[in-house]
Protein backbone atom coordinates (compact mmCIF):
# COMPACT_ATOMS: atom_id res chain seq x y z
CA UNK A 1 0.00 0.00 0.00
CA UNK A 2 1.28 3.28 -1.01
CA UNK A 3 -1.59 5.91 0.46
CA UNK A 4 -2.29 6.57 3.67
CA UNK A 5 -5.42 7.70 5.07
CA UNK A 6 -5.62 9.49 8.47
CA UNK A 7 -8.96 9.77 10.45
CA UNK A 8 -9.69 10.67 14.17
CA UNK A 9 -12.63 9.64 16.16
CA UNK A 10 -12.07 12.28 19.20
CA UNK A 11 -14.62 9.92 21.38
CA UNK A 12 -14.36 8.74 25.55
CA UNK A 13 -18.21 7.88 25.49
CA UNK A 14 -17.78 4.50 25.38
CA UNK A 15 -15.24 4.37 28.64
CA UNK A 16 -15.13 4.18 31.75
CA UNK A 17 -13.27 7.99 31.99
CA UNK A 18 -12.64 11.00 30.66
CA UNK A 19 -9.85 11.34 28.55
CA UNK A 20 -9.54 9.50 25.36
CA UNK A 21 -11.17 11.99 23.26
CA UNK A 22 -7.90 13.77 23.31
CA UNK A 23 -5.95 10.48 22.01
CA UNK A 24 -6.18 11.34 18.23
CA UNK A 25 -4.33 15.01 19.21
CA UNK A 26 -2.13 13.12 21.18
CA UNK A 27 -1.60 10.68 18.27
CA UNK A 28 -1.05 13.66 15.68
CA UNK A 29 0.98 15.53 18.01
CA UNK A 30 3.33 12.04 18.56
CA UNK A 31 3.82 13.35 14.46
CA UNK A 32 2.23 10.24 12.60
CA UNK A 33 1.53 11.64 9.46
CA UNK A 34 5.35 13.19 9.50
CA UNK A 35 6.53 9.95 10.67
CA UNK A 36 4.73 7.64 8.03
CA UNK A 37 6.03 10.15 5.17
CA UNK A 38 9.54 9.45 6.18
CA UNK A 39 8.96 5.69 5.13
CA UNK A 40 8.08 6.77 1.66
CA UNK A 41 4.13 6.89 2.05
CA UNK A 42 1.46 9.20 0.77
CA UNK A 43 -0.56 10.79 3.82
CA UNK A 44 -3.91 12.26 3.35
CA UNK A 45 -5.28 13.21 7.23
CA UNK A 46 -9.03 13.53 6.77
CA UNK A 47 -9.66 15.34 10.05
CA UNK A 48 -11.91 14.02 12.62
CA UNK A 49 -15.45 12.26 12.71
CA UNK A 50 -18.35 14.58 14.85
CA UNK A 51 -18.22 13.62 17.96
CA UNK A 52 -20.56 15.14 21.16
CA UNK A 53 -18.53 16.28 23.85
CA UNK A 54 -19.53 14.28 27.22
CA UNK A 55 -20.15 17.85 28.85
CA UNK A 56 -23.06 18.82 26.49
CA UNK A 57 -24.52 15.61 26.91
CA UNK A 58 -25.73 16.39 30.40
CA UNK A 59 -28.01 13.69 31.44
CA UNK A 60 -30.05 13.54 35.02
CA UNK A 61 -28.68 11.65 37.32
CA UNK A 62 -26.74 9.48 35.09
CA UNK A 63 -23.21 9.07 35.46
CA UNK A 64 -20.35 9.51 32.47
CA UNK A 65 -19.84 5.95 30.90
CA UNK A 66 -22.19 3.01 31.04
CA UNK A 67 -24.77 2.62 28.46
CA UNK A 68 -25.91 6.18 28.81
CA UNK A 69 -24.67 7.79 25.30
CA UNK A 70 -25.35 3.74 23.36
CA UNK A 71 -26.95 6.50 20.92
CA UNK A 72 -24.47 8.99 20.31
CA UNK A 73 -21.92 5.97 20.12
CA UNK A 74 -23.59 4.58 17.33
CA UNK A 75 -24.04 7.79 15.36
CA UNK A 76 -20.32 8.21 15.83
CA UNK A 77 -19.52 5.04 14.77
CA UNK A 78 -21.78 4.59 11.64
CA UNK A 79 -20.65 7.87 10.82
CA UNK A 80 -16.95 6.29 10.72
CA UNK A 81 -18.56 3.31 9.06
CA UNK A 82 -19.45 5.57 6.49
CA UNK A 83 -16.21 7.69 6.00
CA UNK A 84 -14.45 4.41 5.59
CA UNK A 85 -16.29 2.84 3.14
CA UNK A 86 -16.19 6.02 0.84
CA UNK A 87 -12.60 5.92 1.03
CA UNK A 88 -10.99 4.65 -2.68
CA UNK A 89 -9.65 1.32 -3.55
CA UNK A 90 -6.31 0.69 -2.02
CA UNK A 91 -6.03 3.41 0.78
CA UNK A 92 -5.07 2.16 3.86
CA UNK A 93 -6.89 3.61 6.98
CA UNK A 94 -5.61 4.65 10.00
CA UNK A 95 -8.42 5.45 12.94
CA UNK A 96 -7.60 7.34 15.83
CA UNK A 97 -9.14 6.88 19.39
CA UNK A 98 -10.57 7.07 21.19
CA UNK A 99 -12.07 4.30 22.70
CA UNK A 100 -12.49 0.98 21.61
CA UNK A 101 -16.25 1.16 21.10
CA UNK A 102 -15.42 2.88 18.05
CA UNK A 103 -13.73 -0.04 16.24
CA UNK A 104 -17.54 -1.12 16.25
CA UNK A 105 -17.48 1.20 12.96
CA UNK A 106 -13.76 1.15 11.93
CA UNK A 107 -14.03 -2.75 11.25
CA UNK A 108 -17.20 -2.94 9.82
CA UNK A 109 -16.35 0.09 7.27
CA UNK A 110 -13.40 -1.94 6.19
CA UNK A 111 -15.36 -5.68 6.30
CA UNK A 112 -14.66 -7.13 2.77
CA UNK A 113 -16.08 -10.72 3.15
CA UNK A 114 -14.68 -12.20 4.78
CA UNK A 115 -12.06 -10.15 6.56
CA UNK A 116 -9.43 -11.42 9.49
CA UNK A 117 -9.34 -9.55 12.53
CA UNK A 118 -6.38 -9.36 14.84
CA UNK A 119 -7.62 -7.91 18.44
CA UNK A 120 -4.33 -6.83 20.25
CA UNK A 121 -5.79 -5.55 23.68
CA UNK A 122 -5.14 -6.94 27.14
CA UNK A 123 -9.28 -7.10 27.40
CA UNK A 124 -11.28 -9.04 24.87
CA UNK A 125 -13.86 -6.63 24.57
CA UNK A 126 -16.40 -9.17 24.50
CA UNK A 127 -19.12 -8.22 26.98
CA UNK A 128 -22.82 -7.90 25.82
CA UNK A 129 -25.00 -6.00 28.25
CA UNK A 130 -25.95 -8.77 29.88
CA UNK A 131 -22.65 -9.95 31.37
CA UNK A 132 -21.12 -6.58 31.64
CA UNK A 133 -19.73 -5.75 35.15
CA UNK A 134 -19.32 -1.85 33.96
CA UNK A 135 -22.19 -1.38 31.25
CA UNK A 136 -19.46 0.36 29.19
CA UNK A 137 -19.47 0.12 26.04
CA UNK A 138 -15.84 0.29 25.21
CA UNK A 139 -15.41 -3.12 26.62
CA UNK A 140 -18.64 -4.56 23.97
CA UNK A 141 -17.53 -3.74 20.35
CA UNK A 142 -15.77 -7.54 19.57
CA UNK A 143 -18.86 -8.85 20.37
CA UNK A 144 -21.31 -6.29 18.60
CA UNK A 145 -18.99 -7.40 15.59
CA UNK A 146 -19.59 -10.61 16.07
CA UNK A 147 -23.60 -10.52 16.23
CA UNK A 148 -23.62 -10.69 20.16
CA UNK A 149 -25.47 -7.65 22.45
CA UNK A 150 -27.44 -4.68 22.49
CA UNK A 151 -29.63 -4.98 18.85
CA UNK A 152 -29.29 -1.02 18.76
CA UNK A 153 -25.80 -2.44 17.74
CA UNK A 154 -25.54 -5.55 16.38
CA UNK A 155 -27.89 -4.63 13.28
CA UNK A 156 -25.46 -1.30 12.33
CA UNK A 157 -22.48 -3.40 12.53
CA UNK A 158 -22.09 -6.86 12.91
CA UNK A 159 -20.00 -7.40 10.49
CA UNK A 160 -17.02 -10.36 11.57
CA UNK A 161 -17.12 -14.37 11.73
CA UNK A 162 -15.61 -14.91 15.15
CA UNK A 163 -14.02 -17.90 13.59
CA UNK A 164 -11.68 -15.16 11.79
CA UNK A 165 -11.26 -12.97 14.92
CA UNK A 166 -7.62 -13.64 16.67
CA UNK A 167 -6.92 -12.13 20.53
CA UNK A 168 -3.46 -11.36 21.03
CA UNK A 169 -2.50 -9.94 24.84
CA UNK A 170 -5.46 -10.71 26.83
CA UNK A 171 -4.40 -10.83 30.52
CA UNK A 172 -8.38 -9.17 32.48
CA UNK A 173 -11.47 -11.32 31.27
CA UNK A 174 -14.80 -11.31 32.71
CA UNK A 175 -17.00 -14.48 33.85
CA UNK A 176 -19.40 -13.41 30.67
CA UNK A 177 -16.66 -13.41 28.35
CA UNK A 178 -14.81 -16.19 28.58
CA UNK A 179 -18.11 -18.51 28.07
CA UNK A 180 -18.97 -16.16 24.74
CA UNK A 181 -14.91 -16.54 23.59
CA UNK A 182 -15.45 -20.06 24.12
CA UNK A 183 -18.88 -20.72 22.34
CA UNK A 184 -17.97 -18.04 19.32
CA UNK A 185 -15.24 -20.05 18.88
CA UNK A 186 -12.93 -17.37 18.61
CA UNK A 187 -9.26 -17.65 18.76
CA UNK A 188 -7.58 -16.20 21.78
CA UNK A 189 -3.31 -16.43 22.66
CA UNK A 190 -3.21 -14.71 26.29
CA UNK A 191 -0.02 -13.15 28.01
CA UNK A 192 -0.02 -16.74 29.45
CA UNK A 193 0.63 -18.07 25.69
CA UNK A 194 3.04 -15.14 25.06
CA UNK A 195 4.91 -16.44 27.79
CA UNK A 196 4.98 -19.36 26.76
CA UNK A 197 5.31 -19.63 22.75
CA UNK A 198 6.78 -16.33 22.00
CA UNK A 199 5.15 -13.72 19.64
CA UNK A 200 7.19 -15.29 16.87
CA UNK A 201 5.34 -18.78 17.28
CA UNK A 202 1.99 -16.79 18.26
CA UNK A 203 2.20 -14.18 15.04
CA UNK A 204 2.97 -17.11 12.50
CA UNK A 205 -0.13 -19.05 13.70
CA UNK A 206 -2.41 -15.90 13.16
CA UNK A 207 -1.08 -15.58 9.70
CA UNK A 208 -1.64 -19.30 9.40
CA UNK A 209 -5.27 -19.44 10.41
CA UNK A 210 -6.00 -16.47 8.77
CA UNK A 211 -4.02 -16.88 5.58
CA UNK A 212 -5.16 -15.29 2.38
CA UNK A 213 -7.39 -13.12 4.19
CA UNK A 214 -7.60 -9.27 3.92
CA UNK A 215 -6.67 -8.32 7.70
CA UNK A 216 -7.99 -5.54 10.10
CA UNK A 217 -5.33 -4.92 13.28
CA UNK A 218 -7.12 -3.32 16.36
CA UNK A 219 -4.47 -2.05 18.50
CA UNK A 220 -5.47 -1.12 21.94
CA UNK A 221 -2.85 0.73 23.66
CA UNK A 222 -3.43 -0.91 27.01
CA UNK A 223 -1.85 -4.31 25.22
CA UNK A 224 1.18 -2.66 26.16
CA UNK A 225 2.78 -2.98 30.01
CA UNK A 226 1.54 0.11 31.63
CA UNK A 227 5.24 0.94 32.74
CA UNK A 228 5.76 1.58 28.55
CA UNK A 229 2.37 2.74 28.17
CA UNK A 230 0.72 4.56 31.24
CA UNK A 231 -1.51 6.83 29.46
CA UNK A 232 -4.16 4.38 29.11
CA UNK A 233 -8.42 4.07 30.90
CA UNK A 234 -7.68 0.50 31.99
CA UNK A 235 -4.29 -0.27 32.73
CA UNK A 236 -3.73 -4.30 33.77
CA UNK A 237 -0.11 -5.02 34.52
CA UNK A 238 2.02 -7.91 32.76
CA UNK A 239 1.33 -6.25 29.31
CA UNK A 240 3.54 -7.06 26.44
CA UNK A 241 7.02 -5.51 26.24
CA UNK A 242 8.86 -3.05 23.55
CA UNK A 243 10.05 -5.57 21.39
CA UNK A 244 7.59 -8.46 21.99
CA UNK A 245 5.04 -5.74 20.76
CA UNK A 246 6.87 -4.59 17.50
CA UNK A 247 7.89 -7.96 16.48
CA UNK A 248 4.26 -9.19 16.60
CA UNK A 249 3.59 -5.67 14.30
CA UNK A 250 7.06 -6.72 11.89
CA UNK A 251 5.78 -10.47 11.27
CA UNK A 252 1.89 -9.20 10.28
CA UNK A 253 3.53 -6.07 7.85
CA UNK A 254 5.70 -9.13 6.20
CA UNK A 255 2.56 -10.86 5.07
CA UNK A 256 1.43 -8.05 3.20
CA UNK A 257 -2.30 -9.10 4.24
CA UNK A 258 -2.90 -6.00 6.72
CA UNK A 259 -5.13 -3.48 5.08
CA UNK A 260 -6.21 -1.50 8.17
CA UNK A 261 -5.52 0.20 11.02
CA UNK A 262 -7.28 1.12 14.94
CA UNK A 263 -5.27 2.75 17.26
CA UNK A 264 -7.15 3.40 20.21
CA UNK A 265 -7.49 4.03 24.22
CA UNK A 266 -4.58 6.46 23.98
CA UNK A 267 -5.71 8.89 27.31
CA UNK A 268 -3.32 11.53 27.41
CA UNK A 269 -4.72 12.80 30.74
CA UNK A 270 -3.10 9.73 32.20
CA UNK A 271 0.25 9.84 30.41
CA UNK A 272 3.59 10.78 31.15
CA UNK A 273 3.88 13.67 28.74
CA UNK A 274 3.18 11.58 25.54
CA UNK A 275 4.94 8.44 25.74
CA UNK A 276 2.14 5.85 25.06
CA UNK A 277 1.08 7.98 21.91
CA UNK A 278 4.97 7.65 20.83
CA UNK A 279 4.68 4.34 21.22
CA UNK A 280 1.64 3.45 19.45
CA UNK A 281 2.96 5.69 16.68
CA UNK A 282 6.48 3.87 16.45
CA UNK A 283 4.34 0.43 15.98
CA UNK A 284 2.18 2.09 13.26
CA UNK A 285 5.47 2.25 11.32
CA UNK A 286 6.35 -1.36 12.27
CA UNK A 287 3.02 -2.62 11.18
CA UNK A 288 3.74 -0.50 8.28
CA UNK A 289 6.17 -1.90 7.53
CA UNK A 290 9.36 0.08 8.66
CA UNK A 291 12.49 -3.08 9.23
CA UNK A 292 15.31 -2.30 11.52
CA UNK A 293 17.91 -3.37 8.66
N1 LIG B 1 -14.05 -6.06 30.68
C1 LIG B 1 -14.24 -4.78 31.38
C2 LIG B 1 -15.63 -4.22 31.03
O1 LIG B 1 -16.23 -4.75 30.10
O2 LIG B 1 -16.08 -3.29 31.66
C3 LIG B 1 -13.16 -3.79 31.00
C4 LIG B 1 -13.22 -3.41 29.54
C5 LIG B 1 -12.10 -2.46 29.14
C6 LIG B 1 -12.20 -2.20 27.65
C7 LIG B 1 -11.02 -1.50 27.15
C8 LIG B 1 -11.07 -1.03 25.78
O3 LIG B 1 -10.24 -2.17 26.29
MN1 LIG C 1 -10.04 -2.64 23.89
MN1 LIG D 1 -8.18 -2.86 26.46
MN1 LIG E 1 -8.96 0.42 27.80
Amino acid sequence: MERVAILGVPMDLGAGRRGVDMGPSALRYARLAEELEALGLAVEDLGDVRVPVAETLRRKGLRFGGENYLEEIRQAALELKERLRSLPEGVFPIVLGGDHSLSMGSVSGVAKEPLGVVWVDAHADFNTPETSPSGNIHGMPLAVLCGLGHPRLTEAFQAVDPKRVVLVGVRSLDPGERRLLREMGVTVYTMHEVDRLGVARIAEEVLERLSGLPLHVSLDADVLDPTLAPGVGTPVPGGLSYREAHLLMEILAQSGQVQSLDLVEVNPILDERNRTAEMMVGLTLSLLGKRIL
